[in-house]
């Protein structure tokens, strides 16, 4: 057995206060990667006294200086890419390519939010008084807390992260407790980039952890990604102490194919955004709306390409879909399958797991499948693609606008025309054309609309957003006492 994940807290790497642990597995082969602390209130609470300390002196640092250690961890992360590749593809099972792309999201963030060391802008406005001076300027909360899922294990922690430490803040990060060893590979990564001991640190666990890190008064904003259900209680239990909050939740994205679009675009793009990830992103395309006059050539283009995917273990290179994350994963996933065939959806292909050890299951593919069904309403958060069958753009446009999410949607046309009125019209947070659903870069704003969040966004000019404070400040420098719109005239004529 390998060594014990332990917490990371005020710069020492340490059991849980009970002693217990949980144990983390390679959902490829069902194998133990490593026991693993199982935190509670006290630790997280410890956890949280030594991010208060260390907030202190940190928010103290001139920023360009934080940034400096930002630019390290992107030097090391680099340097230890594939290392950390392989580990997340052993924790969760996405191939390599995609846990090469989970760490390059970290890096490139590391790089954006290390520049914003000499930004973070603020502004100045003119002031109403003769003599007087204003500005607005970006300002740290204190102690923040991050509750991440598993499928992103670094990309999606380091959109959270790094915006939260060059603000100023100190961080109490809860990982997935389905990837908390590459979580603490990561920790290691901003302890040796020099990283001041307590800004930032590690609490493994499952609900009882994130429970403990919302109820902490000390914790001023909480930022999660993960399932709708969790972040609702999230939200709400956060709401009775007023925190400021940041939800990334579900999503039920679609393709729009339309009669005109390039077709063997339209199938590459379909394929890797509904089954790449074994399709546990948020972004993942789980709807395929499709305009009629091209469906019968698009499923069967796409159901040809399901059939020549390699399903395996991630570490192989030749694989190109991993195992779920999980048994309850997988149960999820042939649940909804069952639901699609009550329903009277037809398999098209895929539809069962395969016969070998590891979580796997077979690119799934939905046709007539109508719009108010469940399989097309709600996450599945696996391998399962249904296609809709719509007359015109403008149909298209409603079916993806119905859902109870708006995170991503994309639409395939040469026509640009309806590209810009798709752009127009369709009510997500990421709008794609000719592109599938996943592949969001960290210079944008990352987020969705309806049940997808809370109207917060994360990365791009949005991602200091959720870390930082407004702090007006005025100058008078007038030596008098003035009062704005009151007195204004009287003091001009004294000047
Ligand atoms: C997620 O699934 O939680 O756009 C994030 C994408 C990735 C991030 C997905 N850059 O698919």
């Amino acid at each position: 057995m390998v060594e014990l994940v332990r917490n990371y807290i005020g710069g020492r790497w340490i059991e849980s206060s009970s002693g217990e642990t949980f144990d983390s597995y390679n959902p490829a082969t069902e194998e133990s990667i490593a026991p693993v602390a199982k935190s509670g209130v006290e630790d997280v609470n410890a956890a949280v006294q030594a991010a208060k300390e260390a907030y202190k002196n940190w928010r103290l640092t001139p920023a360009p200086r934080r940034g400096e250690i930002l630019f390290r961890v992107a030097a090391l992360l680099t340097e230890r890419k594939e290392e950390i590749a392989h580990l997340m593809t052993q924790e969760m099972g996405k191939i390599l390519t995609e846990t090469r792309g989970d760490v390059q999201e970290a890096i490139d963030m590391a790089y954006y939010m290390g520049g914003e060391g000499r930004r973070m802008l603020g502004y100045t406005a003119p002031v109403e008084m003769p003599n007087k001076f204003g500005m607005a300027l970006k300002d740290s909360v204190g102690v923040v807390g991050l509750i991440t899922p598993w499928n992103f294990p670094v990309a999606v922690p380091s959109w959270k992260m790094l915006p939260a430490l060059i603000a100023g803040n100190a961080v109490v990060w809860k990982p997935g407790e389905d990837t908390p060893a590459v979580s603490a590979l990561f920790v290691k990564v901003f302890e040796d980039a020099g990283l001041p001991s307590g800004v930032l640190n590690l609490v493994t666990g499952a609900g009882e952890t994130g429970a403990a890190l919302v109820n902490n008064r000390d914790v001023r904003v909480i930022s999660f990604t993960g399932s709708t259900e969790t972040g609702l209680k999230v939200y709400s239990q956060a709401a009775t102490m007023g925190k400021k909050v940041t939800l990334e939740m579900g999503g039920k994205n679609a393709i729009i194919v339309l009669d005109d679009a390039n077709l063997d675009l339209a199938v590459e793009a379909i394929t890797w955004s509904a089954y790449g990830t074994t399709g546990q992103r948020c972004t993942a395309t789980s709807r395929l709306i499709v305009q009629k006059g091209v469906k019968s050539k698009l499923v069967e283009a796409l159901v040809e390409k399901a059939k020549t995917l390699k399903l395996g273990n991630g570490l192989d290179e030749s694989v190109n879909m991993g195992p779920l994350v999980n048994q309850k994963a997988r149960d999820k996933v042939e649940k909804y399958v069952e639901i699609g065939k009550g329903e009277g959806a037809k398999l098209a292909v895929g539809g069962h797991r395969l016969d070998t050890k590891g979580y796997f299951y077979a690119p799934t593919l939905f046709t007539e499948v109508a719009r108010e069904m469940r399989i097309a309403r709600e996450e599945i958060f696996g391998p399962v693609l249904s296609v809709i069958e719509v007359n015109d753009l403008e149909e298209a446009v409603e079916v993806n606008n119905e859902v109870a999410y708006g995170l991503s949607s994309s639409i395939f046309t040469e026509n640009v025309n309806a590209a810009f009125k798709a752009i127009r019209d369709l009510t997500t947070g990421i709008v794609y054309v000719n592109h599938g659903t996943t592949g969001a870069e960290i210079q944008f704003p990352f987020g969705g609309t309806r049940g997808t969040g809370n109207g917060m966004r994360e990365a791009g000019l949005a991602g200091l957003d959720s870390f930082t404070e407004w702090k007006s400040v005025y100058v008078d420098y007038s030596g008098r006492l003035q009062r704005a719109q009151i007195d204004t005239e009287a003091v001009l004529k004294s000047e």
